[in-house]
């Protein structure tokens, strides 16, 4: 969740005299909770009689009991004290009664969910300067206005993954598909229409519905325009993926004709799927949204192009797994949820060079390779298009995966390669081969095999 900007004067944002340290003042003078430590002189007794009873409870189930009241009786506790104010005036409780409101059809009002609810005329009114608001410290009241502010600069320029033009399929087979390496291709998508034709503008007079979705609430069937416009004024902290697929008529805002496959990635073994996973998409984001942590599904591998805009990628290859990913098993993990969150606790903590990274501009294509651990930053507004494939390169890896974890898509599998692609077939199957070759050969070496 983003909202306040650097320019709003609601929301003052302290610059310090060394031009290299910013200082984040929010808005209702809340601190990390940290900062406590630094401040001997704390009167905890401020929060006790601002919150009475409540100050009993921890501030997520104080906001938790908060996210069931309506407008009019946020407003009303919001008078009880001045803490009452600070909680109640928390943007996540806005953001819920917000779209309860306007649904995707949000008026481009405010920088924030309170005052886009309220009203452009009832923010003007309010000078929270003469409010006089105690300091108090919460990390949950904190971060989300945080991970809207915070400089972000420092994050770019470090890239470290190859770029590459003009290479024949074999030389990005030998240098890159082959060791699944990453690398950054500068000069796939010159001829593409959708350069032209996937702009905002023009994306949003193609006048199409779409079923979008936003936190928690159910997917609402809506023009694309009105979910473009809320989701550019009110970022939501994740890029918004919109199946390109004109089957199952889910996204018929973009046509696969409009881009080509670039030539490296065309093998497509997934094709002998009669029902396939989905593997296109659109990708849309707002300025600090992005894609959290995860390896790609089935362990496929992917390209990604950006048309505007540009996109931090952090990479890990697969057996190293990031710091802040708690993984329990191959499709078991958690992931920070939101990823300036994962950018601001860690990636500022790792040894550099230690991971891949770069930031892709418009025009430029990464090639993520398959189980390499990803993360995403959109760095300005993004419109992106990726697509996922398996390829004879990455085909035993999502053999080895789909056996384990999907044995119902993994059959459907061999036997389309079977009939369709027969040499496939035997590639994916010889490797089990000489496996059960070489544990019958030990056997034979004097171990003890029973059946
Ligand atoms: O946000 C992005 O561009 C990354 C998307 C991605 O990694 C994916 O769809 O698997
Ligand atoms: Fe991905």
């Amino acid at each position: 969740m983003k909202r306040a900007r650097q320019d709003d004067p609601a929301e003052p944002t302290k610059v310090s005299r060394t031009k290299t340290t910013k200082s984040y003042s929010h808005p209702f003078n809340v601190r990390p909770l940290a900062n406590l430590l630094l401040n001997e002189t704390y009167d905890d007794q401020v929060r006790s009689d601002g919150l009475g009873v409540f100050s009993e409870l921890p501030d997520l189930l104080l906001l938790y009991i908060l996210k069931k009241l309506s407008a009019k009786e946020l407003c009303s506790c919001s008078s009880i004290s001045k803490i009452f104010l600070i909680f109640c005036s928390t943007d996540q409780l806005w953001e819920v009664l917000c779209f309860e409101k306007f649904g995707f059809t949000m008026p481009v009002s405010s920088p924030c969910w309170k005052y886009t609810f309220l009203g452009s005329s009832f923010q003007d009114q309010l000078d929270r300067t003469t409010l006089n608001l105690p300091q108090i410290y919460s990390d949950h009241l904190y971060f989300d206005w945080f991970y809207s502010q915070v400089d972000i600069t420092p994050w770019i320029g470090h890239d470290n993954i190859e770029r590459r033009s003009g290479l024949t399929i074999d030389q990005f087979n030998e240098e890159y598909n082959l060791p699944n390496k990453p690398v950054i291709l500068t000069d796939l998508s010159t001829p593409w229409p959708c350069k032209e034709t996937w702009t905002k503008a023009n994306l949003n007079s193609r006048g199409r519905r779409v079923l979008a979705g936003i936190t928690s609430l159910p997917k609402v069937n809506t023009k694309f325009q009105h979910y473009y416009t809320s989701m550019f004024h009110l970022a939501p902290p994740y890029t918004h993926s919109l199946f390109i697929d004109p089957n199952n008529g889910q996204d018929k805002i973009t046509r696969p004709e409009e881009y080509s496959v670039p030539p490296y990635f065309t093998q497509d073994l997934f094709s002998v799927l009669s029902q396939r996973p989905q593997f296109r998409w659109l990708l849309i984001g707002a300025a600090r949204s992005g894609s959290c942590f995860h390896q790609d599904p089935n362990f496929t591998a992917a390209w990604n192009t950006s048309l505007y805009g540009r996109k931090k990628f952090v990479l890990f290859p697969g057996d190293i797994v990031p710091p802040g990913i708690e993984q329990t098993g191959p499709d078991d993990f958690v992931p920070p949820t939101i990823v300036m969150d994962w950018f601001v606790k860690h990636y500022s903590t790792l040894k550099r060079g230690s991971f891949l990274e770069a930031v892709i501009s418009p025009g430029e294509t990464i090639f993520v390779p398959s189980g390499w651990w990803h993360t995403v930053l959109n760095l300005d507004e993004t419109i992106a298009v990726t697509q996922n494939f398996v390829d004879e390169y990455n085909l035993e890896n999502v053999c080895s995966y789909l056996e384990t974890t999907k044995p119902e898509l993994y059959a459907q599998f061999m036997g389309g390669l079977q009939t369709q692609k027969p040499d496939f077939y035997e590639k994916a199957t010889k490797k089990k081969l000489s496996e059960w070759d070489e544990m019958m050969n030990e056997d034979d070496q004097g171990g003890a095999f029973f059946l």
